[in-house]
């Protein structure tokens, strides 16, 4: 026999003999099985459907027209054999996570509840299970992601998808076992209290339970082993468990020498084994094991942060745990690939806001050296209630205990701008109430988190304003300040970035800072040449990263900065370019790379990092520079870590180009049709990246032009916008010039907020693609196009901007001065050549505010008129917010 063969023979005795050993029941310690497969859901516990977990309901509705998302109740089932399980075994269900209030019922009886939607717990349910034969016994869990005021958080900028949407197992002890009944922890805490060079201190405290009948003797045996599998430290140690009892151990394990250190570079974990054994006859009662990583860090007010003696700037990203099209009840695979893929950015950290996360994420920061910080979900409000801080204290617990042994987690936070748009502002007595009970609260989970675990450092996150966050007197309660700064997005301008950093060490010059969180939205199908603020183009969000980047990198006080966020995530309320989404994320929904991302790279990476920015933008469309020209010049960006990058199109060198803040920027002229754009090292020329971009060139005057094929304008915009579902590049409109197209009269839309340039963020009703109707041209009296005699297919898009519902600005638009619309009827004509085509076009009271309408006409064009679209004011400014022109014959 093969040494293959014998090899699978071995694994099926194996497999076979633990079948057979467990309904025997022989096997002694633990089993933790998942019990994912075949449950069934309803909202109405009438119609059910076969789901598996993790399972959310609002995967779907979170993205549709209508406002809101249901947040109610869900009823999970499934049926339980005990057939395999002796009786006197203990059998818990452990969640990871359910959104958001949870009921467990066990054959009709409760079993346990439990608050919060971002923690583990753990219930037991061999008290009401049967033991009978084939006796099913009924599991069922009833869900809520209701409101409530007890139970943070309270607002966000984020979706609360409800249901069971991590994993749950079910795990089977002995009656003596590690404790499963401590916050839902694992019941073993190790920690490091001493690390240098030269030796590693273990300390590892453990919880113990006896749930049988008898007092028992025990062994608890704890060894580390090094990643060869050696065990280099352990430590046995008696204690008698009384029937019913639970004890704490504590064990100092011997010093281990020269420990390899733990370090984004070298990330080394040990491993922690825990067994209890029988002291009688060594039979094994539980087993569990742990990762350890020797470590010791500081977080200095001046200097930033140091790891393992030496000082390291700290860098990554943000991350919310929802995925395009699932929700957040994400697959470990995509999410473990998220850490990777901070780590491929040339990250070093993860703030894990707002709220914990599925347990792979810490498991990968441990395995990949990405430092951690992680927080409960107490965002933008609390709720002066008892219950509201039990709930708080209870998940505080939750986080610390079930993380504890991450080595990469080095901070604990527990706040998030809680003072962003405080409560009572119309009464300020009130209002001074409830910031006294805002830093009380705060100070009793800082007291709590310290008391907890002395190792670690504390932090709160603020916004970026600094005056109330001292005077309430929050910034002295933690160890660490976290900003979230917008400066140059929300409000302000980007200068203004560095400069409160600088405030920040002026006035609290004893206070280490992290910037918790900054970031642009950049919407990946909007581009723009003239980038400004707001316009949610890449290119925005390109510049604004440069600055911010350049401000963190050069002040060393500056611990850490996470930009936020690694991949954008849903937000039902939000509505701007990509309704329901913040798209301030370095990836996509999806997780595909935006040019911030390769921006980050070539900042951050150590390797050779060479990449064609606006390679993701490979459809264009561009105006011949001249009336003969057969090119339209663009811009092409390369991000890049070396000082220069070379450009070739089509073969020929455009030149060397000297990066500036890590960008290279060429004009390109490209041809119609495929055009390759390779750049390259110039002193690593192996080191080069490629693509190809296809180019739809319009004439210069399309009068006459036998190539025009089609016209795809955004009015009042100055972006561009990629439209996927179509394959069609919308470009920005131009005032009319003879033998082109564009507008006659009017002015770019410009809404009551000021903070957008241009355009309007209302979600448009009835499409997804809401760039072609957000801008518009107001009060145009005519738009002309002169094209060539021919048959062609016209489309007007419009859309009311102005009126309807007045809705509440975003809490997080801190510069909101946006102000009540006045609404003016508007009603007009279109006539198309001479002939009417639109009558009395009263576009808000024809098809409501704020949503798509499209009108499209075939137009014959003779003896070389081209197209004059007439707007005839009949009421009010007409308006237009794009046009398409497609050529038939
Ligand atoms: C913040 C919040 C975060 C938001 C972010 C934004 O300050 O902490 O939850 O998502 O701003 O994008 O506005």
């Amino acid at each position: 026999m093969s040494y293959f063969k014998q090899f699978l023979f071995f694994l099926c005795f194996l497999f076979a003999g633990a079948a057979f050993s467990q309904e025997k029941n022989l096997v002694t310690g633990r089993t933790r099985i998942g019990f994912n497969e075949h449950w069934s859901f309803s909202k109405d516990e009438k119609t059910w459907e076969n789901i598996k977990l993790p399972h959310t309901w609002n995967a779907k509705d979170v993205m549709d027209d209508e406002p809101g998302y249901y947040r109610g109740f869900g009823w999970y089932k499934k049926e339980l054999s005990t057939k395999p399980y002796r009786k006197g075994k203990e059998i818990f269900l452990c969640f990871e996570g359910a959104n958001q209030e949870t009921e467990v019922y066990v054959n009709g009886t409760l079993a346990a509840k439990h608050a919060g939607g971002y923690t583990g717990f753990n219930v037991p349910l061999h008290q009401l299970l049967k033991f009978d034969g084939d006796f099913k016994n009924e599991i069922v869990i009833k869900v809520t992601n209701r409101f409530n005021e007890d139970i943070a958080p309270l607002t966000a900028d984020f979706t609360f998808f409800g249901g069971i949407y991590r994993k749950v197992d079910l795990l089977i002890t002995e009656p003596i076992h590690f404790s499963l009944a401590d916050h839902g922890a694992a019941g073993v805490y190790i920690n490091t209290p001493l690390v240098s060079d030269e030796k590693g201190k273990v300390q590892v405290k453990s919880l113990l339970e006896n749930a049988s009948l008898k007092s028992k003797s025990i062994k608890l045996i704890t060894t580390v082993y090094d990643q060869q599998g050696k065990a280099i430290s352990s430590k046995s140690s008696r204690a008698d468990l009384p029937s019913g009892g639970k004890i704490t151990m504590v064990q100092d394990l011997p010093e281990v020498k020269q420990p390899h250190l733990w370090s984004p570079e070298h990330p080394y974990l040990y491993r922690v084994v825990s067994q209890i054994l029988d002291a009688k006859d060594r039979t094994e009662l539980d087993l569990i094991s742990n990762s350890l990583g020797f470590r010791w860090f500081k977080f200095d007010a001046e200097k930033g942060f140091f790891l393992n003696g030496k000082p390291l700037k700290l860098v990554g990203a943000s991350r919310h745990q929802d995925y395009e099209g699932l929700g957040n009840a994400v697959p470990e695979s995509l999410q473990i690939r998220d850490v990777e893929l901070i780590k491929q950015m040339g990250g070093n950290f993860l703030r894990v806001a707002h709220y914990p996360q599925d347990p792979v994420i810490l498991q990968a920061c441990d395995r990949l050296g990405i430092l951690a910080s992680v927080e409960i979900p107490v965002v933008n409000a609390i709720t002066e209630s008892p219950a509201f801080t039990k709930n708080c204290k209870n998940m505080l617990l939750e986080m610390i205990r079930q993380n504890f042994n991450h080595p990469s987690v080095v901070v604990w936070a527990y706040m998030n701008e809680v003072l962003l748009r405080p409560k009572f502002s119309g009464d300020k007595d009130r209002q001074h109430l409830y910031f006294e009970h805002i830093r009380e609260l705060a100070q009793s989970l800082e007291d709590l988190t310290r008391k907890e675990d002395p190792l670690r450092y504390t932090m709160m996150a603020f916004h970026g304003d600094f005056d109330r966050y001292t005077k309430v007197g929050l910034t002295k309660i933690p160890m660490i300040v976290g900003w979230n700064l917008y400066q140059g997005w929300y409000g302000g301008e980007l200068k203004g970035f560095g400069q409160f950093l600088d405030k920040h060490r002026k006035e609290l010059p004893d206070k280490p800072v992290m910037v918790t969180e900054f970031g642009a939205d950049a919407d990946p199908r909007i581009r723009s040449f003239v980038p400004v603020r707001f316009d949610k183009s890449v290119e925005y969000a390109l510049k604004f990263s440069q600055v911010y980047l350049n401000d963190i990198l050069s002040r060393s006080f500056v611990s850490g900065a996470m930009v936020w966020n690694l991949a954008d995530f849903n937000s039902e309320t939000r509505e701007e370019t990509m309704p329901h989404i913040n798209n301030k994320g370095l990836l996509t929904l999806g997780r595909e790379p935006k040019d911030t991302y390769y921006l980050y790279q070539a900042y951050l990476l150590k390797q050779p990092f060479l990449k064609i920015a606006s390679g993701n933008w490979t459809e264009r469309t561009g105006m011949a520079d001249s009336t003969n020209g057969m090119v339209s010049t663009q811009q092409i960006q390369v991000a890049t870590n070396f000082s220069s990058a070379e450009l070739f199109l089509n073969g020929k060198s455009l030149g060397i180009q000297f990066s500036k803040d890590h960008l290279c920027t060429w004009p390109v002229p490209f041809q119609a049709g495929w055009n390759q754009v390779r750049a390259v090292n110039p002193e690593q020329p192996g080191i080069e990246d490629v693509e190809e971009i296809r180019l739809n060139l319009l004439p210069y005057l399309i009068t006459g032009s036998s190539d025009f094929a089609a016209l795809h304008v955004l009015l009042g915009a100055e972006r561009y916008f990629i439209d996927e579902q179509e394959h069609t590049l919308w470009i920005p409109d131009q005032a009319y010039r003879k033998g082109s197209w564009g507008y006659i009269g009017g002015a770019p839309f410009k809404g009551t907020n000021n903070r957008i340039s241009y355009g309007s963020d209302k979600n448009i009703l009835g499409t997804d693609r809401d760039p072609i109707y957000q801008t518009q041209q107001v009060g145009l009296s005519a738009y002309k196009m002169d094209v060539p005699d021919g048959t062609y297919e016209l489309t007007l898009f419009f859309s009311e901007l102005m009126g309807g519902p007045d809705k509440e600005a975003l809490a997080y638009n801190l510069d909101n001065n946006h102000q009540k619309e006045i609404q003016e009827q508007r009603i007009f004509n279109v006539n198309v050549n001479g002939k009417s085509f639109l009558n009395n076009l009263n576009l808000g009271e024809d098809y409501g505010y704020a949503t798509a309408v499209q009108k499209s006409l075939k137009i014959n064009v003779v003896n070389g008129t081209g197209i004059l679209l007439d707007f005839v004011p009949q009421k009010g400014k007409p308006v237009l917010n794009a046009l398409s022109l497609r050529r038939i014959n």
